[in-house]
């Protein structure tokens, strides 16, 4: 259900739409999930896809993941509001500031947010506060992030916390989740060495799936 991926900053957004609209049309349960960073809430995609989606009701959930950062710029010195989550008063739509490290708070909104887009009632804004570990690009220092908020975030790592939790429970055992990293990583490994063993694929394809009907290059 990955439909697309791409490198220009807010343009999940007006493709989720695309997305969710088919969806309506065809009368189907689906229901699409947009995601972008804090930074991409500054672009005009955002604030018109948001308007549209509610005003049509789409199936579509707009996902915020709000790292603090975008690109090399803190949050506060680009961003106007305390909370993305604000954002939805302005299109109509309900918007909700989630612990994105908390696999639990994630799964209780993200539920209430897919019932209210198969019902009919539209989209549904989700700013999910989390950290990044690392710099933006490769060979980037960070030196522009705190070294305390970023030892803090580190120490607050989700992944080892679930991964005790899960075991602390008794859903898991220390033996099932290793073997289920091993087999993903495998699969990881296999998709990259088939990746990289492809042909590039050829120039004919850069129109495909751009139009309903092909037009003739
Ligand atoms: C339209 C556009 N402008 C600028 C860039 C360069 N750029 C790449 S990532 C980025 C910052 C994105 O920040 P955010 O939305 O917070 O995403 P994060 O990297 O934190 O997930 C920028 C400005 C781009 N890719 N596309
Ligand atoms: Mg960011």
């Amino acid at each position: 259900g990955v439909m697309v991926t791409t490198g220009i900053v807010g343009s999940s957004m007006p493709i989720a739409n695309g997305l969710a609209w088919a969806a309506q049309m065809d009368g189907s349960s689906r229901v699409v999930v947009a995601f972008f960073g804090d930074g991409a809430s500054n672009i005009g995609a955002f604030h018109e896809s948001l308007n549209l989606a509610s005003l049509w009701k789409l199936p579509v959930i707009f996902v915020c993941p709000n790292n603090g950062y975008g690109e090399h710029t803190a949050y506060d010195v680009a961003t106007s509001v305390d909370k993305i989550s604000t954002r939805a008063i302005s299109y109509g739509m309900p918007g909700f500031t989630v612990d994105g490290n908390d696999p639990d708070d994630m799964y209780a909104h993200m539920a209430v947010a897919i019932e209210r887009a198969r019902a009919g009632d539209g989209p549904t804004l989700l700013e999910c506060k989390t950290f990044r570990f690392l710099g933006h690009v490769l060979g980037d220092d960070d030196f522009y992030i705190p070294k305390e908020v970023k030892e803090a975030a580190i120490a607050n790592d989700p992944l080892p916390a679930l991964r005790a939790r899960l075991i602390a429970e008794g859903h898991a055992s220390e033996e099932l989740l290793a073997a289920m990293q091993a087999d993903l990583e495998a699969e990881i490994a296999d998709a990259e060495a088939f990746g990289m063993a492809s042909p590039l694929p050829s120039v004919d394809e850069l129109r495909r799936d751009v139009f309903a009907e092909e037009i003739a290059a």
